[in-house]
């Protein structure tokens, strides 16, 4: 009997979300066409022009495990640590990105989620008060049926699925982050609004839904004049490094503001009405060498001055041959017609992500006795249950494999 392996699950799970996302943001599906545009007139490959990330939010360490273990069954796993709480402004999420982790798994389909969870114990953004609601109000919640998350384990134990159960499967999966019809409780939404409109978009609903879906194109700047050419406006800057003409590094991003979706609200008094709400947006990003620790320290050097464009070539060799040879990025084999594509995140831009949507911004008090529960990556890790992978050392593992 034929047999759906792990990475054409992925790939599967992967264009069933696009296509749903397509039909619930219409922009979307303008960003995806002009993407692939840009791409057929650069020669891309077919990995980069199916290729995509996906972003959900959820309240817990409880519904991150679930997100985890379905996850897994798709060969995508926990990779890197991302504090949004430091970033400026803050978001009050911590975060890691579940994606595929072997280069072979990753040329046959890198399709990555971004995974934030809130950091509802943190009293710099959430009183003892409001923070014992919101963890009242998650745990009457269920964002995955239990037996898809049942499923999700046997698939991954069994490293695949038959068609059948295949189908099914990445139907249940798919159809847990469309955006849900269920009426909204307008107090509640509005009071976590007040605090921070991130609280309100995972914790005011009672399911969680994909944020954004982002495909990949080779020339950002060609893609942001196109964009901008049919009407729709883009935040005014590209995320991640400059323009230049040396090698591009690491991760370069954009995104639109997405419009108004319609959404049922329900009243104080038990009435039910019609209202909208604009939390989602369209992205696109373009994709670079990975860079070392080395340099990722020059990268983050670089920006941090006033103009990162203007002294970019003091950070930087214009060749690949030089930056292999200073040991700033990966290369497969070493060779430097061989970058090894970056395939994570930036905490800034992520942040700047996340703003890019938001009416207002998360209150942070700066007194860190209040920071009350440590997220960090190792209690992540133990509430999850799967290790999380650094970076780093996948990476180093592509390179030299
Ligand atoms: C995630 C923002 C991070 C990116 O591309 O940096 C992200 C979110 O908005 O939930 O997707
Ligand atoms: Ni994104």
């Amino acid at each position: 009997m034929t047999r759906i392996e792990t990475w054409q699950l992925r790939a599967q799970f992967a264009a069933a979300l696009s296509r749903m996302y397509g039909a619930e943001v219409p922009a979307y599906t303008t960003l995806v066409d002009i993407s692939a545009e840009v791409n057929r007139e650069r020669g891309g490959s077919l990995r980069v022009t199916a290729e995509r990330h996906g972003a959900i939010r959820v309240g817990n360490e409880r519904e991150l495990a679930d997100v985890a273990d379905l996850f897994a069954a798709f060969g995508m796993y926990p990779v890197g640590f991302y504090d949004l709480r430091d970033a400026a402004p803050p978001v009050p999420v911590v975060s890691t990105a579940f994606r595929p982790i072997d280069g072979d798994q990753l040329e046959l389909n890198p399709f990555r989620v971004f995974t934030s969870m809130l950091a509802t114990a943190d009293a710099r953004f959430f009183s003892a008060d409001l923070s014992a609601r919101i963890e009242r109000f998650l745990a009457q919640r269920q964002l995955f049926d239990p037996a898809l998350i049942a499923e999700a384990r046997r698939i991954a134990a069994d490293g695949g699925a038959d068609p059948a159960r295949a189908d099914a499967f990445v139907a249940a999966a798919v159809a847990a982050f469309a955006l849900s019809r269920q009426p909204i409780d307008r107090g509640w939404y509005e009071e976590l609004s007040a605090v921070s409109a991130v609280a309100a978009d995972i914790a005011g609903v009672t399911t969680t839904h994909i944020n954004h879906l982002t495909p990949r194109v080779l020339d950002i700047d060609d893609l942001y004049g196109r964009m901008t050419a049919r009407g729709i406006a883009m935040t005014d800057a590209i995320q991640g490094p400059p323009k230049w003409s040396g090698p591009d590094v690491l991760l370069r991003q954009t995104s639109f503001r997405a419009l108004a979706e319609p959404r049922r609200f329900r009243d104080a008094d038990g009435r039910v009405s019609d209202g909208t709400l604009r939390v989602r947006f369209g992205e696109v990003e373009s994709r670079g060498v990975a860079l070392t620790p080395e340099g990722r320290r020059r990268y983050d050097a670089a920006m941090a001055t006033a103009d990162p464009a203007r002294v970019w070539g003091d950070y930087f060799p214009a060749t690949h041959e030089r930056m292999a040879a200073a040991g700033l990025a990966y290369y497969h084999g070493g060779d430097p017609t061989k970058p090894v594509v970056y395939e994570d995140f930036l905490p800034a831009s992520a942040a700047g992500i996340f703003r890019s949507n938001l009416d207002t911004d998360a209150r942070k008090s700066a007194d860190e006795e209040d920071r009350n529960r440590d997220y960090t990556a190792d209690w992540m890790a133990g509430q999850i249950g799967h290790h999380i992978h650094d970076p780093y050392d996948l990476y180093e593992k592509v390179a030299s494999s």
